[in-house]
């Protein structure tokens, strides 16, 4: 059964009933097992909630509600699951420690706090379903599909669906010989181990910039089933998502607002004021530089944008930075001696953290494979002019 469905969480009535006798003295119902646990709602417009809850297992019932003691938010009556089990890596966006409890109607997908607490909570459910099978002999019911969205949801740990059209297709990245633009998008696949072909930027007239009609206007362009989209930001989210890069304290809002800042910054600032030496030293030195910096500096919690675990953010912000480091601002720091970004730790040790990775540094299946051994051949193109730097001061032109 698919979890495609419009999410719910307004209870329906047999769940709530059955909740009241249960905390009533009188309960003829125990709670074999309680808990908090993230639930997964299939929200409206692609966007995939996930919500902690807290768990009450009866002999008849998976409810959940949305504190211990709180409000019944919804529930399973287990007369109408069919199993309960491990998720696969496509149900639970690869977060860890995910079941799903199966009914007719839809595949509730949970999230544990681990492992272990996953088996336990797999074990009971089962139990419970097995029981309920051997006294009644029944097949499953309808269970409850509670009719109304959930109230409007604030970011709370979201996910966006990337469920393709087709889901086993492999991912195809469009982009020319280099990491560039889709760079993030390649470290991220290495990274988790997605399987993707890369393309070149004019192949199979995927960009309306070299022939194609598709609304898809420059590389890079993604295409995972039926659906493709371009736009480095927005592929960036894409990718990141599929390839799990969505910590539990990410805001997809703020991430949005920082990719957009990390553009403004690297390639419409430093990337425009670097074709002369004199805007180069104005925009360096004048200020203005630091002050944008120190503004994205703000914005990372640490080690990473959003703490503990990195995210797309992350991949996308160390893509920027090697990027303006090997075209130019190497060759800056180089010739002035200074370090730029040395009252900046937050975003350093953004760039150092995915920098470390193993994956990084082995760009095995990737169409820049030796670009780090062989620099000045991959970058020369894109190197600034030597001219510039020379002209970096405050009165040249
Ligand atoms: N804002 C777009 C820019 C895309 C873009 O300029 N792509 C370059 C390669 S990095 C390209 O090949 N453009 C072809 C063209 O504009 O005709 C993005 O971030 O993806």
């Amino acid at each position: 059964m698919s979890d495609n469905q419009p999410d719910d969480e307004v209870a329906d009535q047999e769940v709530v009933r059955r909740m009241s006798v249960l905390t009533t003295t009188e309960a003829p119902s125990p709670a074999i097992k309680t808990g908090e646990l993230t639930k997964r709602s299939g929200g409206q417009i692609g966007i995939k909630n996930w919500r902690k809850r807290w768990f009450v297992l009866t002999s008849d019932l998976l409810a959940y509600l949305d504190t211990e003691g709180g409000t019944v938010k919804g529930g399973i009556l287990l007369e109408g699951a069919t199993e309960a089990r491990d998720a696969t890596s496509a149900e639970s966006g690869n977060k860890p420690s995910c079941f799903v409890v199966a009914t007719a109607d839809r595949d509730f997908i949970i999230r544990a706090a681990s492992d272990d607490v996953r088996v336990e909570w797999i074990t009971a459910i089962t139990d419970a379903i097995v029981a309920i099978k051997a006294k009644t002999g029944s097949t499953p019911a309808v269970v409850s599909t509670p009719a109304v969205v959930e109230d409007v949801v604030v970011a709370d740990e979201v996910t966006l669906v990337v469920a393709a059209a087709k889901p086993d297709a492999k991912i195809l990245v469009y982009y020319w010989p280099i990491l560039g633009r889709a760079g993030s998008l390649f470290r991220m696949l290495n990274e988790a181990k997605v399987p993707y072909e890369h393309r070149g930027g004019t192949d199979d007239a995927v960009c309306d910039a070299f022939g194609g009609e598709t609304g898809n206007f420059a590389p890079p362009v993604v295409v995972d089933g039926d659906f493709s989209l371009s736009q480095s930001t927005a592929c960036n989210l894409y990718i990141g998502t599929k390839c799990g890069f969505v910590p539990d304290s990410l805001n997809p809002f703020l991430a949005a607002k920082y990719m957009a800042d990390i553009v403004d910054f690297f390639e419409l600032n430093l990337g425009k004021k670097n074709e002369n030496g004199k805007d180069l030293y104005e925009f360096m030195e004048g200020g203005r530089f630091e002050k944008m910096v120190a503004s994205m500096e703000r914005n990372i919690v640490g080690p990473y944008y959003f703490g503990e675990e990195k995210s797309y953010v992350d991949f996308f912000l160390a893509q920027n930075w090697d990027w303006a480091h090997e075209c130019f601002l190497t060759a800056l720091q180089e010739k002035t001696g200074k370090d730029y970004f040395a009252a900046f730790p937050k975003i350093k040790a953004v760039a150092a953290g995915i920098q470390a990775l193993a994956s990084y540094k082995d760009l095995t299946g990737t169409p820049v494979e030796g670009m780090f051994t062989n620099r000045a051949e991959k970058f020369k193109d894109f190197s600034i002019n030597p001219e510039i730097l020379e002209a970096y001061s405050p009165d040249s032109e």
